[in-house]
This record gives structure tokens, C-alpha cells and sequence, in this order.
């Protein structure tokens, strides 16, 4: 059986302790892979590995040089496109005609644009005035922060890991990433690449294990990472902000969402059906991003609620290969039973299922896979568990409203504030909506389009921090201001 090891000072090792875990393929729940657990032993191995090599050439070289090794770890992903499809597919049971479009090529350019970003930011300089009238000229010199702890989760593994390690590294720190257990193996095929790119040992490192009292916990606690990067939900956000408050680290952390969808009666409805369609059920409702919520403007609630359940019904569920297929299984069993008890407290609630609501039925082949059905309710009321919890999965809440402030008031009303979609042809309307909204990120007449340059992170409870274009640079360095007496 093949074994997932930690990658640590350019090496794949094992653990000491030879503690190992399944990695499941959740389309057929068969064990693919045994992964190695880190205990403190390997963290510290690996932390001490990315200390050493800021002082080592990766600390000596030119922004040009880093680059250059940034787009060659790009190409290296291109190059084994076929790999990191295969891998990501099987941890996670997304299908191939997603992956193959979203996960895998944003893992490529995430480091090609984040290197090429470095490149071009200046920094600050102001001449002031002293006393005795000779002058004095300040400027700012970005510097790495250092040691970054980057913890990933399971939903994007590729694509959420690489949009850390692509800025981390562009801007001279070095990393050791603590991937979602359920997801481990793109991240350590990653190694190969950076060895084959010519990137320092020491500079990428990567440890398996869970979280609490395991790898994730021993990384963040370790008092020689100078600052975290954390996707994942909420709640461990707030654990992994108590750690990094030990030794005052810094932490960057893109948590979970609520997201509301808001579809006006002036909207392009072919358009919105299909945003809400994908925003709703695209990677099987594992996007942070994704709506779980959506106000529908009365007068075309009926048209609305039909023409999403159609599309609903419509989707092709199948494994990763089929390429027919575009809804896959959850990632994991686990992960499956927590989608179905919101299942069943919708119908406990009293909800209207529209479709869906359970398990579809499968060939025998994989009748042990983690699939739920697109569901779609209506009827619930505003306070109930399902209208307000993040689900994660396949699934969506329509409810109507009347106006344009109700619209509002009902997408702000959760502690939630991550990412909300607006559907409508209204220009104005569009504007004053949108910045009524409490989140870090509104689409208008969109889901998920994104430019790397721009600020990504959430409000209220959905995060810390932003990251994209600057923000990234903003987190991952260090601003010194030097003055100098002239
Ligand atoms: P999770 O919080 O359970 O786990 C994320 C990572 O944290 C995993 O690697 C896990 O092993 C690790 N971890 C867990 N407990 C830890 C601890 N005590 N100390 C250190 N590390 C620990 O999240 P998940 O289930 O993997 O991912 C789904 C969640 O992620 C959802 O809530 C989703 O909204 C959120 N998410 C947010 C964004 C965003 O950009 N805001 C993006 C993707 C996912
Ligand atoms: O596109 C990105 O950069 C990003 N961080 C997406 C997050 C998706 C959440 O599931």
C-alpha cells in the first residue's frame, strides 16, 4: 500500500513514532494511501528545516531569482497536470471536468502570479524636514516574516494551499504546511515539484497529521513559527488564534460563511439560475463561498424556485472519471454524516423540500461513496438551524422578500460575513446593495470570478485579514521604515 510521508529539508520521511492513518477515496470508501502522522518530533524537524534555510541561498537570492524558481514550481505543476488531477480527485471525489478547471490550474498560478506581483510593488519613501535643515529621507524595505505555519483544509486542497505557499514564498519566507488530513497527497506530490525546481531544501516543508493534539496543534504552538495562515472553519480559527497569541505571531484566517445570494425581480434570470446553480451546488457545496442562503424577490419566487430545482435535478452525479459528470461525492463519510443530519433537521424544522433531501442511489461499484443529494428547501423560518449554520454542502435555503431593505437586512443577519452574490440589471440598485452588505467579498451578476490582485477574506466571523495582490505582501513581509539623516 502506498504511504504519504512528511517532506521535510527536501526529503520524504517517515514518522518515528510509525503512527499511520487511511486515506480514504470517499467515492467507493476504499483506503488508497497509509499517511504518516507527525508527532512533535517531525514539526520541530520540519520548522527547524525552514529556519535553517532563511539563512541558506533561499534568504541570499535576488526577488529575480525567486521568480524564476516561482515559475519553474509552476511549470512543474503544469507539467504533471495529469498527477495532481488524479490525486486531488481521488482524496476528494470532486470530478475531473471541475478540477481540471479550477483546483489545478489555480495551483499553478498561484505561484506564478504572486512571484510576478513581488516583482512590481515599490514601497513607500517621504523626505522630511529636521531641525538643523539638513533633511532626512525615510524609506520602507519589505522583509520575509520568516517561518509561516500554513494550515489548509480539504475542500480546494491544491488551490487553498498553494494560494499561502505561492505568496509565503514569492516573498522570501519559508513554510511547513499542515494539510487537511482527509487531503494530504497534491500537497506532498508538491515536493517533488519544488525539488525538481530547484528550490532550497528546507524551504517547503510539509507534516500530516489531524488538528487538535496533533500536527496542526504541535505547528501552531511551536514558538519558532513567526505567523499562521489558517483556512477551516470558524471554530478552530478561534483555537488556532488562543495558540498563536503565545509568542504574539501573527495570524491571517479565512474561516466559514453563511453566504446569502440576493436575486431582485429586475435580475437576467438565465443568469442568475445558473450562478445560483453553481454558487449552490459546484464541488458538491464545498466552497466556502458557496450560497446557502437565497432571498428571491417575490414576483418571481414560483419561476425561481422551479427553474433551480430543475437545474438541480439535472446535475449529473458520478466519480471523478466520468466525464459526464459534474456533482461528486462529499469528501469524506464523516463529513457526509454531518450534511445528513441537516437533512433530517430540515424536515424536523418543517421545511418544503423542493428535491433532493437524501441519498441518491448508486451502482454497486460505488454504493460505499459519500454522496448526498443536491437538495433545495423553501418554508423554513429565519432563526432555524439550517438557515443559519454552515452546512457545506450540496444544498440551499429560498426564501422571498418584498424589498430591497428586507433583502438586506435578512443577508446581514447572521454573525457570518464572508462572501454574498447579488443578482440584478439595475446598475444603482447593484451599488447601493452591495455596500450595504456585510461581507469581505460581493459578486454582482457573478459567483467565484477572481482576479489574485484583489483583497480575498472575510468580515465578522468569517476571517482575519486579507489576503490577494498586496494584502498578501502585506502579510507575508515584514515593513521596515529606515531613516536616514542626510
Ligand atoms: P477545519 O477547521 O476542520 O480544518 C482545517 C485544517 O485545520 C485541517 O488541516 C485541520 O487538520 C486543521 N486543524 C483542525 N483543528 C486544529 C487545531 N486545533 N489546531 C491546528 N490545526 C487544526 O476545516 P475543514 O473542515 O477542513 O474545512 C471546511 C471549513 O473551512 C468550512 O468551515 C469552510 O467554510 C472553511 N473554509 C473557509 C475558506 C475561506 O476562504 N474563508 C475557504 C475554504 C474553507
Ligand atoms: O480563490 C481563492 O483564492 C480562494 N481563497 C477561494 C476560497 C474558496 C473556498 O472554498
Amino acid at each position: 500500500m502506498k504511504e504519504i510521508k512528511h517532506f521535510i529539508n527536501g526529503e520524504y520521511v517517515g514518522s518515528a513514532s510509525g503512527k499511520l492513518f487511511d486515506n480514504v477515496n470517499p467515492v467507493n470508501g476504499q483506503v488508497i494511501a497509509r499517511i504518516h502522522e507527525a508527532g512533535e518530533a517531525e514539526v520541530d524537524a520540519a520548522v527547524k528545516a525552514a529556519r535553517a534555510a532563511l539563512k541558506g541561498p533561499w534568504g541570499r537570492m535576488t526577488v529575480a531569482e525567486r521568480t524564476e524558481i516561482l515559475h519553474r514550481v509552476a511549470d512543474g505543476i503544469t507539467a504533471r497536470f495529469d498527477e495532481f488531477l488524479e490525486a486531488e480527485c481521488l482524496d476528494t471525489g470532486k470530478p475531473k471536468s471541475l478540477a481540471s478547471h479550477i483546483d489545478i490550474p489555480r495551483g499553478a498560478a498561484n505561484f506564478k502570479v504572486f512571484a510576478d506581483l513581488v516583482k512590481n510593488v515599490p514601497t513607500e519613501a517621504f523626505e522630511m524636514a529636521t531641525p538643523d535643515g539638513s533633511g532626512a529621507l525615510n524609506y520602507g524595505v519589505r522583509r520575509p516574516k520568516g517561518v509561516i505555519g500554513v494550515i489548509s483544509p480539504w475542500n480546494l486542497p491544491l488551490l487553498l494551499m498553494t494560494w499561502k505557499v505561492g505568496p509565503a514564498l514569492a516573498c522570501g519566507n519559508t513554510v511547513v504546511v499542515k494539510p487537511s488530513e482527509e487531503t494530504p497527497t497534491t500537497t506532498a506530490l508538491l515536493g517533488e515539484v519544488m525539488n525538481a525546481a530547484g528550490v532550497p531544501a528546507g524551504v517547503y516543508n510539509v507534516v500530516h497529521g489531524f488538528g487538535g493534539n496533533s500536527a496542526g496543534a504541535f505547528l501552531t504552538a511551536h514558538p519558532d513559527v513567526d505567523a499562521i495562515t489558517f483556512t477551516g472553519e470558524t471554530g478552530t480559527g478561534e483555537t488556532i488564534m488562543r495558540a498563536a497569541a503565545k509568542g504574539v505571531r501573527q495570524v491571517s484566517l479565512e474561516l466559514g460563511g453563511k453566504n446569502a445570494g440576493i436575486v431582485f425581480a429586475d435580475c437576467d434570470l438565465d443568469k442568475a439560475i445558473e450562478g445560483t446553480l453553481r454558487s449552490a451546488f459546484a464541488n458538491c457545496g464545498q466552497v466556502c463561498l458557496g450560497t446557502e442562503r437565497v432571498y428571491v424577490e417575490r414576483p418571481i419566487f414560483d419561476e425561481f424556485v422551479a427553474r433551480l430545482k430543475a437545474g438541480a435535478e439535472a446535475l449529473k452525479i458520478g466519480e471523478p472519471n466520468d466525464p459526464s459528470a459534474n456533482f461528486g461525492s462529499l469528501v469524506s463519510h464523516k463529513h457526509r454524516e454531518k450534511v445528513l443530519s441537516y437533512y433530517q433537521k430540515a424536515k424536523d424544522e418543517g421545511a418544503t423540500v423542493v428535491t433532493g433531501g437524501g441519498v441518491p442511489d448508486m451502482p454497486a461499484h460505488l454504493a460505499g461513496g459519500a454522496w448526498v443529494q443536491p437538495t433545495i428547501w423553501t418554508g423554513l423560518p429565519d432563526d432555524s438551524a439550517v438557515v443559519t449554520e454552515e452546512i457545506f454542502g450540496p444544498c440551499c435555503h429560498i426564501r422571498p422578500f418584498d424589498t430591497e431593505a428586507e433583502a438586506i437586512e435578512l443577508a446581514n443577519s447572521l454573525p457570518y460575513g464572508l462572501a454574498s452574490a447579488i443578482w440584478t440589471e439595475n446598475a444603482s440598485r447593484a451599488h447601493r446593495v452591495a455596500g450595504q452588505i456585510e461581507a469581505g467579498i460581493v459578486w454582482v451578476n457573478s459567483w467565484f470570478l477572481r482576479d489574485l490582485r484583489t483583497a480575498f477574506g472575510g468580515a465578522k466571523q468569517s476571517g482575519i485579514g486579507r489576503e490577494g495582490g498586496v494584502h498578501s505582501l502585506e502579510f507575508y513581509t515584514e515593513l521596515k521604515n529606515i531613516c536616514v539623516k542626510l
